[in-house]
């Protein structure tokens, strides 16, 4: 049985639409990060950044932090969403979610939609950023269905971070092909039975 640490960001949505994706046994943990949950110290022994998600598999006992690591891993355990001959493939636009995508779509949140009018350069520099990504995924599902072929664990990762294009104030209709990519994940049951797991309660301002 899986146990997902997690809270209701678009990096926790990653791992509860992952897990009924390829329907393991699972059950969540909410971490309350706007109560400062994710320092405590039996929650940062095993997630050392103290950040959620991180998962516990209780088969094996083992833990792990950072949702790229633990979506290669429910991959590699399921057998789904992760062939083995395209992981390089796949490993491509996993890690450009996580290390590009994620963090500048993330910084975009912090100037336009939560902190607007304090730092002109800010608002200016990720929202020209946010408008590239836009434009380079949408380059990139021209060409493919998804974004490494098939449907992968880059496309679980880099959902829900589109899934605010609202907030991002980028016009998601203005991408045919991003649209498209879009519409078609949100139709997938999974997809929708993880993405809503846990509500909103707040308004997050680390995200
Ligand atoms: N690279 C990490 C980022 C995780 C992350 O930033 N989590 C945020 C919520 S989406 C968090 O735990 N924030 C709490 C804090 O920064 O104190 C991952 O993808 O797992």
């Amino acid at each position: 049985m899986i146990e997902i640490l997690t809270a209701n960001t678009p990096n926790g949505k990653k791992i509860t639409i992952m897990c009924e994706e390829i329907g393991f046994e699972y059950k969540v943990t909410k971490i309350n990060i706007y109560k400062d949950e994710q320092f405590n110290p039996k929650f940062r022994a095993i997630s050392p950044f103290s950040k959620i998600p991180v998962i516990i598999d209780h088969d094996n006992n083992t833990s792990l932090f950072e949702s790229g690591a633990i979506l290669m891993y429910l991959g590699e355990k399921s057998g789904k969403f992760y062939p083995k001959d395209e992981r390089h493939k796949i490993n491509q636009w996993l890690m450009g979610q996580m290390g590009y995508v994620g963090p500048m779509l993330g910084q975009h949140h912090q100037f336009h939609h939560y902190n607007p009018g304090k730092s002109e350069w800010g608002e200016k520099r990720y929202f020209k950023i946010a408008k590239t990504i836009y434009k380079d995924l949408d380059e990139r599902l021209e060409k493919s269905k998804f974004l490494a072929g098939d449907y992968s664990i880059a496309d679980i990762a880099t959902f829900p971070w589109i899934a605010r294009h609202e907030w991002h104030d980028v016009g998601l209709k203005n991408f045919k092909n991003l649209s498209r990519w879009y519409r078609d994940i949100s139709k997938r049951e999974a997809v929708i039975k993880g993405f809503d797991l846990l509500k909103r309660e707040e308004k997050i301002p680390g995200v």
